[in-house]
């Protein structure tokens, strides 16, 4: 299956769930008129694109009709589709181009680091990478355990420490585990940590400054994983993270759910922070890179 496809039938759910809307204004479309962007944009509102985009989105619509005439559903989406396309970050894949290289998982509880993590472990293991994963996560030992079966199922391999240790020591440890044994990719989970909690933050920070502290000219990618069923609270954790956070990705997962998948559109939009990867589904191979003008095709099609 090509992306596009792959695309296509991971978001199978999010478009039944953000078109219905969409749907109806497609379905009785003859012209571009006031009553079409009204509904337009109450329709974009409606699949988590939120206020201020969707509002962009219907004006530059109104203008592209002017200039060129709309004249058929088609015609329509693939304008709609091109606006957004252009409004979001581009996207230049994960950047791991030094030996070791290190992937930093950020996100507040249950998004999905700790399989997500599991899905591009497995991927770069099959590019043959020597890949090493951080326990991270040292709140509960489940997490270590679970960290532990997707070491196992990708080929990775794994540092962990006891339930309740530092995890910059867990880090620490990676990082000198990865030089010994020649990794090409250190991924560190993290516990799933709340953006108003000021120590979890700090430990964060702390992680950070221990990675560039023991590979100062290494590749370092801070992803944050949201969930995008979760709607308008992923931008609102997206802009907190950003803050203390210098994030060079976003990962979006459960796009095969009940998402509206706008979110992601709207986020990429509004941070200057490209979409990396998106999650549509449990499995392993579940994982997509993301492509603006692919996702916008497949989301009006
Ligand atoms: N449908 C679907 N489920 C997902 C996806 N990604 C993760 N999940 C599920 O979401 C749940 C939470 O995933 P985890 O990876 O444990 O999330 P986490 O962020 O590590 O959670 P904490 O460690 O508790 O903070 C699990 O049941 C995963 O299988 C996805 O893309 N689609
Ligand atoms: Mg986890």
């Amino acid at each position: 299956m090509g992306f596009y496809d792959k695309i296509k039938a991971g978001l199978k759910k999010t478009k039944e769930n953000a078109n219905s809307m969409l749907n109806a204004v497609f379905a009785t479309f003859r012209q571009v008129d006031e009553d079409t962007l009204e509904e337009l944009e109450e329709a974009l509102i409606a699949a988590d694109l939120g206020a201020t985009l969707a509002f962009e989105t219907v004006e530059e619509v109104r203008r592209e009709a002017k200039l060129n005439k709309i004249n058929s559903r088609a015609e329509l989406s693939e304008v709609m589709s091109r606006i957004l396309a252009e409004k979001m970050t581009e996207n230049r894949g994960l950047q791991l181009n030094t030996k070791p290289s290190v992937i930093l998982v950020l996100g507040v509880n249950g998004v999905g680091k700790t399989t997500s993590i599991g899905k591009i472990g497995t991927r770069l293991v099959r590019e043959g990478k020597k890949v090493l994963f951080a326990a991270g996560d040292t709140f509960r030992a489940a997490a270590a355990d679970q960290l532990s079966i997707w070491a196992s199922r990708s080929g990775s391999d794994i540092v962990r420490h006891a339930e309740g240790a530092d995890p910059s020591a867990v880090i620490f440890d990676a990082i000198s585990a990865a030089k010994a044994r020649g990794a090409d990719v250190v991924i560190c989970d993290t516990a799933g940590r709340l953006h108003n909690k000021a120590n979890l933050m700090n430990e964060l920070s702390k992680m950070a400054r221990v990675i560039r502290r023991e590979l100062p000219d290494a590749d370092v990618e801070t992803l944050l994983v949201l969930d995008a069923t979760t709607g308008q609270n992923a931008l609102i954790q997206a802009e907190a993270f950003n803050e203390v956070a210098e994030l060079t990705g976003l990962v979006i997962t459960k796009l095969d759910g009940t998402a509206k998948g706008g979110i992601a559109i709207n986020i990429s939009a509004k941070l200057n922070v490209p979409v990396k990867l998106i999650g549509v589904g449990e499995g392993q191979d579940d994982l997509i890179d993301f492509d603006p003008a692919d996702f916008t095709k497949a989301f009006f099609e």
